[in-house]
């Protein structure tokens, strides 16, 4: 049956005009004349108006119209206006669907001119609203330079989240579903420091993240249409909340800073089905990780650690930096050490991926390794016959339902997808083969995680370790969203 909804569609469909004389012509190559100098103009004229167009170039163009050289383009100033089509449409008609199937099939090929037209349209509306003559907007307007995507200015936050005071008590009312928290710290590196510098790094290369520009993953799951930047597909509230003000002077102040921010944060309301904000830290040296650890064990009760890193880090004290004060126990390679004492890790459920620093003392330290509670993947198990599928399935079938924490040292890439790190080791993984593990996991419940070691001064001019932060945070993100929605 012709139904007044089909016909608009297929009005709609082939952009169809009934009238071309009534809104000006759209006869392929035809001209549309306001002016004598719009008559030969070239598409680039349109676009840049009088900026490349004038009495000079306007001969020339006519001596070589004159020679053929020349193919005038079309110029259209008028926009296609379906809803007019359609009651052309109705009153053309008069009554009888065959009139418009054989109108339509008469004048095919103008329709799918027509159609083409149309598609580009909208992307040329700006254009051609300033075309022909350079017309700027009135001195008061302001609508394309406020709240518009600002790639390469404005004020910095991680992918242009919304950023609050997260650590003042007064705004504790204010919802938090994720947040993402800078640590400045790196006192606690064994070798090459600056990892302070990686939270403004990190979110300096964030900037391409943010507003419409979308992910690429498989748009057929669920995992894959989620965009942790376009609130619309998770109607979550991610907001940057800075970087804790972390001292330089005494570790131990500097640490129990971190751990009051992360508490502070936790604290806030959050509208998902956690009870407790999700917390997404940016390293600060690995030694950062223990405090957030801490917070989270508090919110969420014991978490099975997937620390993807070249190195154990479960040093005992005794084996790495310890001796002649306790305070030289804690450091980046002993944290997790730490972290099994104070009984934070949910132990047979924590994994290290990626492994392949030398041990310090390579018995002791397996044994003292699997006492914390860890089992070891290490990082050319990649090269074994499962592979990463292999990966994946082993992490997911151990650690199950069980609060996860997600804990990424950027040392576990090859040094030649992240050389801006404090302890480099040869043989890792790849930017790739560390994003598909990570988007293997989608479905374990991420509570918490982080992104550390990064050290901006050993970094290249292209910034290739903190953007590689960027993509290990867009996945932690997307793990986290995964569950909520
Ligand atoms: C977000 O909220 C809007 C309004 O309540 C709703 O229509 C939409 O389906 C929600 N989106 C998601 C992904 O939950
Ligand atoms: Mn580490």
């Amino acid at each position: 049956m012709w139904t007044k909804a089909l016909f608009y569609q297929i009005a709609c469909l082939l952009a169809f005009r009934l009238d071309p004389s009534h809104h000006g012509s759209y006869a392929d190559n035809s001209v549309t004349i306001n002016a004598e100098h719009n008559l030969h103009q070239s598409y680039m004229d349109t676009i840049f108006g009088e900026l490349v167009h004038n009495d000079e170039t306007f001969q020339y163009k006519q001596q070589m119209l004159a020679l053929g050289k020349l193919r005038v383009g079309s110029v259209e100033t008028e926009e296609i206006d379906n809803s007019k089509d359609f009651e052309d449409l109705i009153k053309h008609m008069d009554g009888d669907p065959r009139s418009l199937y054989e109108y339509m099939v008469s004048n095919m090929g103008t329709f799918s001119r027509r159609r083409q037209k149309s598609s580009i349209q909208k992307s040329h509306d700006g254009l051609v609203k300033y075309r022909l003559k350079l017309n700027l907007p009135d001195d008061d307007e302001t609508s394309d330079i406020s709240g518009t995507l600002n790639l390469f200015g404005g004020i910095l936050t991680y992918a242009g989240f919304e950023h609050f005071d997260c650590f003042n008590p007064e705004l504790r009312h204010k919802e938090i579903d994720i947040a993402v928290v800078g640590a400045p710290f790196d006192t606690g590196v064994s070798f090459r420091p600056g990892a302070r510098f990686g939270p403004e790094a990190i979110r300096l290369t964030s900037r391409r993240l943010h507003g419409g520009l979308v992910p690429v993953r498989d748009s057929h799951s669920k995992y894959g249409r989620i965009d942790p930047y376009d609130a619309k597909t998770h109607n979550l509230t991610i907001i940057d909340c800075g970087d804790v003000p972390m001292t330089p002077f005494d570790n131990r102040v500097a640490l129990n800073q971190l751990y009051r921010a992360e508490r502070s944060i936790h604290k806030h309301r959050s509208v998902q089905k956690k009870p407790s904000p999700k917390i997404i830290t940016i390293g600060g040296d690995h030694t950062v990780t223990l405090m957030a650890l801490k917070s989270a064990y508090e919110n969420y009760g014991k978490v099975a650690v997937l620390h993807f890193d070249s190195h154990i880090d479960t040093w005992n004290p005794k084996v790495l930096g310890g001796g002649i004060t306790d305070y030289m126990g804690l450091n980046h390679g002993t944290f997790l050490h730490y972290a099994s004492e104070q009984g934070y890790l949910n132990e047979g459920h924590c994994f290290h991926l990626g492994l392949r620093a030398p041990y310090i003392d390579a018995d002791y330290d397996r044994r003292h390794d699997a006492e914390c509670g860890f089992q070891t993947i290490n990082a050319r198990e990649i090269d074994g016959p499962r592979g990463m599928k292999g990966i994946i399935e082993r992490v997911k079938r151990n650690v199950g339902d069980l609060p996860v924490y997600i804990t990424v040292d950027i040392d576990v890439l090859d040094p030649a997808h992240a050389p801006g790190t404090g302890t480099m080791e040869i043989g890792g993984w790849s930017g790739r083969e560390l994003l598909t593990i990570l988007d293997g996991l989608q479905g374990l419940n991420v509570i918490g995680g982080d992104v550390v070691e990064v050290s901006p001064p050993f970094d290249t001019n292209s910034e290739i370790t903190s953007l590689a932060a960027t993509a290990v945070i867009d996945s932690l993100l997307t793990l986290m969203i995964v569950n909520e929605v």
